[in-house]
């Protein structure tokens, strides 16, 4: 079950994954996969034990007499409505207190991932308060249940109690009036503990019941969401894809969003082109490259790749295709040497690795560790510099040889002569395929042989550098006004101080 819930979830969405929390899915794929085991192996087994022992002694007492043997059991309703009352009862409050620990876990989860970030901002007091906070919901949810068993157990003891002295006051004045023997009695009395045991038991269950029920919907919850199809596109071509993009009139919508990320985009991609988009924070430039790898479904307009609509090229073939160095690269607490060859898909060796590292100009750093190619990448990568990360995954990117390759953002990060070799390194790699290009800085886009400059979603210009810088009164000669203006301030400065 756990395992089938991991590979589900990975399957999942990214529209999904946007929304739900993190600690949210540990607990599920955690602590109620627990609780449905320990129903399974605790409860489930236990009925039939308690089935068995009830028939054998209510048969044994019937044989006795059927009169005290029907005035045994008048009590079963009594304990059914008792139980499924506390039932009801119970689910509500195993509900919240599961719901609450997902809160926890998230809250736990997100400190430590954000560990950096809580102590730059030296806000340890703060998120003290809150887990606490957070800890001691989950403790006052966790009394209510305990309450609710409780209860449960003195009341439910008390309506037995009775039964059995009901029971036994009833036979005696049989005997006393002689309808049965004094010898029936103390069989009967012996007997009908073994009758109360089971009912007694069959209540427990029916109240423990409601913790396997709503670790079970909890679950049922995440097995039910849809898993996104990678293998549902009709065209499915033997070789690699050229890499000609069309897009035509491209609108896009996030499934959570009120208003289109994109509008009508339209632009020509041929094969080992380099588009380069630039756009200030928010335009949309990280959402339109997304939708190639269909991450997520453009809401309008259609795009083409080699004259087909994305639309019927199944996910696996495009992400094989599409090469993506993201804003944010995370690599895993593997060696070096995994995070490059991390989704080749083949056995790689280590020249094929030390190539690629070449390339994204990341070898001779890699050399200075400890192991070299085998040395730890600490979670997250923490032992990382931000750039050194993200030329670790420009070499995993290169490694897969894909046809279209993303760079977004992809040299921010890095000092300008490292950013230089990089850009040298990507020359010529980009060399036949195309790659989009998401920069900020004019000297990395004015290379491209499209550069489309967005605004609030849309296209505002699109052409070759030298195009685009004639036009006085467009965005993109503003941005590079500003930049030129900035590079010559800085040589003056220069000269003045020296
Ligand atoms: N957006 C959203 N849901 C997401 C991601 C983004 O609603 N899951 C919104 C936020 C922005 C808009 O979409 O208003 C465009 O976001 P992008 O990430 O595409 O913006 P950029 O990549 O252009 O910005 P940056 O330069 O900061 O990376
Ligand atoms: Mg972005």
């Amino acid at each position: 079950m756990r395992d089938f819930l991991f590979d589900h979830i990975q399957r999942l969405s990214f529209s999904y994954h946007a929304t739900t929390p993190t600690g949210d899915l540990i607990e599920r794929v955690t602590s109620d996969v627990d609780a449905l085991r320990r129903f399974f192996s605790e409860q489930a087994i236990g009925v039939g034990r308690i089935a068995l022992l009830f028939v054998i002694n209510f048969i044994a007492i019937l044989n006795l007499n059927v009169e005290l043997a029907l005035v045994s059991v008048v009590v079963i309703p009594a304990i059914l409505l008792v139980s499924l009352w506390f039932f009801k009862k119970v689910t509500k409050a195993y509900e919240e207190y599961q719901a609450q620990e997902a809160i926890l876990s998230t809250t736990l989860q997100e400190n430590l991932t954000g560990v950096r970030v809580v102590k730059a901002f030296a806000r340890q007091d703060y998120e003290k308060s809150k887990f606490e906070k957070d800890n001691w919901g989950k403790y006052l949810k966790g009394k209510i249940l305990l309450f609710m068993h409780s209860m449960f157990w003195p009341l439910s003891d008390i309506v037995l109690g009775f039964q059995m002295l009901f029971g036994f006051v009833y036979g005696a004045t049989m005997a006393i009036n002689g309808e049965i023997s004094v010898g029936t009695y103390i069989a009967y009395a012996g007997l009908v503990v073994w009758l109360i045991w089971p009912i007694r038991n069959l209540g427990r269950i029916i109240v423990q019941t409601s913790t396997g029920m709503v670790s079970y919907a909890r679950l049922m919850e995440v097995v039910k969401q849809q898993r996104e199809p990678l293998f549902d596109g009709q065209h499915q071509p033997q070789g690699a894809a050229r890499g000609d993009l069309i897009f035509e009139d491209v609108s896009f919508m996030y499934s959570d969003g009120k208003s289109d990320v994109l509008k009508n985009v339209s632009f020509h991609a041929k094969p080992g082109q380099a588009i380069a988009l630039l756009g200030s924070t928010g335009s949309g430039k990280t959402s339109l490259v997304n939708l190639l790898p269909r991450f997520h479904e453009y809401t309008g307009g259609q795009i083409l790749l080699d004259d087909v609509e994305l639309k019927e090229y199944s996910r696996s073939y495009l992400r094989m295709q599409i090469g993506i160095v993201e804003q944010e690269p995370f690599l895993f607490s593997r060696s070096i040497r995994e995070n490059i060859s991390y989704g080749v898909g083949r056995d790689v060796s280590l020249e094929e690795i030390e190539r690629a590292a070449k390339a994204a100009a990341v070898h001779e750093v890699i050399l200075t560790f400890p192991d070299g190619y085998n040395t730890l990448v600490g979670e997250k990568g923490v032992t990382l510099s931000g750039g050194q990360k993200q030329r670790v995954a420009i070499a995993r990117t290169l490694l897969k040889n894909p046809r279209i390759l993303i760079l977004d953002d992809s040299t921010s990060s890095v000092d300008t002569e490292t950013e230089a070799e990089i850009r040298e390194a990507l020359n010529d790699l980009m060399k036949d395929r195309t790659t989009f290009i998401i920069a900020h800085r004019i000297q990395s886009v004015m290379i491209a042989d499209l550069i489309l400059v967005l605004d609030k979603g849309e296209v505002v210009q699109m052409g070759t550098h030298a195009e685009l810088v004639k036009n006085e009164d467009g965005m993109y000669r503003r941005v590079y006004d500003i930049q030129t203006k900035i590079d010559a301030e800085l040589e003056i400065e220069i000269a003045r101080v020296n």
